[in-house]
């Protein structure tokens, strides 16, 4: 393979996330919204714009070699493609949800009903998969409002914060499936070089997100204890300050506990806290 394809979606929830996680792996092109393919200068790649629903095909296909796509639609197409890298945003749960003043109260209630839905085939699997018979309506927009149509008893939809149910006077009923941006590729061409060094800096990214730079003055009295709290990629580096009994200490932090030690490195006299964002960790 000399230049390697990625399909990405053309406009919508997960263009934005993916063409700027492709940018922050070092990639260099141009992203107009007009044109379908563009080419890498700096990497050889080829990124092609398409519609989400098409990405699983394309990819299981060759027609293109890796895609960045949700696990949701993934799963609908019920392709057979190999996961290559969870990305960790487009975050999102499928749900089954009911309007507020429905009389179900258990899944068996649903033997029977009409649920409307644009992932027909996900939905059927979990309702087989606990012995209901239901009536899968597909439809490809606005699902929410087909309970107030009269259309059916019950949606399963992408909920994100809620809101959309909220204001269709609806409730969720149970959660089905959670999802996320993906990475996949053809089964059996993980281990191309071109794939692995594209995943390689995909993962280089995705930590940097995770962690941030820190640099901190402390006294050499109370330097132990920080750097036990400190346990950097490697470990902490410590530098003299020109003020005798003084170190700078330079460490990399989890985000998820940053105020956590922040606070706890104040308490133990630590001064002049930089805290910077990381654009790469290569490990
Ligand atoms: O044009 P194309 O076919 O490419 O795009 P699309 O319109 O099919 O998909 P798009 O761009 O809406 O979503 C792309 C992907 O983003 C989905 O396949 C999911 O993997 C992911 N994602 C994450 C979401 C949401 N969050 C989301 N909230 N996709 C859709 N929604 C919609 C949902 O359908 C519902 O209408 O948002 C509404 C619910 O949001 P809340 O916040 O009100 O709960
Ligand atoms: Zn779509």
């Amino acid at each position: 393979m000399k230049t390697l394809k990625i399909a990405i979606q053309k406009s919508g929830r997960l263009n934005e996330k993916s063409v700027q996680l492709l940018k922050n792996c070092g990639l260099n092109f141009e992203n107009y919204k007009s044109s379908l393919i563009s080419q890498v200068s700096n990497f050889p790649l080829e990124i092609l714009f398409l519609r989400d629903d098409d990405i699983p095909e394309y990819v299981q296909d060759g027609i293109a070699d890796i895609g960045l796509v949700g696990e949701n639609v993934i799963a609908e197409t019920e392709v057979d493609v190999a996961y290559l890298q969870r990305l960790g945003f487009g975050k999102c749960d499928l749900k089954i949800a009911i309007p507020n003043n429905s009389t179900i109260q258990t899944l068996q209630d649903f033997e029977g009903k009409a649920i409307a839905t644009s992932y027909p085939n996900i939905l059927g699997k979990y309702l087989a998969q606990n012995n209901i018979t239901a009536d899968i309506k597909m439809i490809s927009g606005s699902v929410e409002i087909s309970p107030g149509l009269g259309l059916s008893d019950a949606i399963f939809d992408i909920v994100s914060t809620g809101g959309t149910l909220r204001s269709n006077g609806l409730k969720p009923f149970c959660d089905v499936m959670a999802s996320e941006a993906i990475l996949i590729g053809r089964k059996g061409e993980e281990n191309n070089h071109l794939i692995v060094e594209l995943i390689q800096r995909i993962q280089s990214v995705l930590r940097a997100k995770e962690t941030k730079y820190v640099v901190l003055n402390v006294e050499k009295t109370n330097l132990d204890k920080v750097l036990q709290m400190l346990p950097g990629v490697k470990s902490p580096s410590v530098l003299p300050l020109s003020e005798t009994g003084w170190v700078a200490v330079h460490s990399v932090i989890q985000e998820r506990d940053f105020w956590d030690k922040i606070n706890e490195l104040k308490s133990l006299g630590a001064q002049g806290i930089v805290v910077m964002p990381i654009e790469k960790i290569i490990l």
